[in-house]
């Protein structure tokens, strides 16, 4: 890391409205051991064709760091964050603080307390900083690429048609599992 992404849309043959030149969404997580979970919200971006960039960025460990990506991120270009920490887990309120772009964090599950602790660290903002908290570990990982893509979808009806050919087949895939 950094990693960035910008592999075409798997989803459907037509040109995504991502731009594909630059990265969109920042994924920042605390720790390289978040890789493993995280690393699902980069496959989701990368099977919609939207280019990303991956970092550890420790809101403990490098707090500098942390609030000097986040304050730079708009004029970067970034237009969402997905922030995963572990523990007690600042990591989505720091950038959060320093930023209005939409900021969704990510609990680690925690090897203390299975993730309740990176949960409620990063869930409990008091009000006037918004994080929009996802589920713990890889359903949140997930999550938060799939909302992140709702958020860019707003103004982009190709990948709004992405989204919805992707919750399509989420749900033929259900309706044609039998039991054995
Ligand atoms: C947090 O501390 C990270 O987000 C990670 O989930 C947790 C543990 O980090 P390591 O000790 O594995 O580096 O900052």
């Amino acid at each position: 890391m950094p990693r960035t992404s910008k592999r075409p849309s798997k989803t459907r043959n037509i040109k995504s409205d991502i731009p594909t030149s630059r990265p969109v969404v920042a994924i920042v997580m605390g720790s390289q051991s978040d890789w493993e979970t995280m690393r699902h919200a980069s496959e989701t971006l990368e099977n919609f064709g939207i280019a990303h960039e991956c970092r550890i960025i420790s809101a403990h460990r490098s707090p500098q760091l942390a609030a000097d990506f986040s304050s730079s991120a708009e004029t970067n270009g970034f237009e969402v964050i997905i922030a995963a920490a572990g523990g007690a887990a600042h990591l989505a309120g720091v950038f959060a603080a320093h930023t209005t772009l939409p900021v969704l964090g990510v609990p680690m599950k925690s090897d203390a307390l299975n993730g309740m602790d990176s949960l409620l660290s990063t869930v409990q903002m008091p009000a006037g900083i918004p994080v929009g908290t996802l589920a713990i570990g890889k359903a949140g990982a997930t999550n938060a690429a799939l909302f992140a893509i709702a958020i860019l979808a707003n103004s982009r009806p190709r990948l709004r048609e992405q989204l919805w050919d992707f919750r399509k087949a989420q749900d033929e895939r259900i309706r044609a599992t039998k039991l054995p």
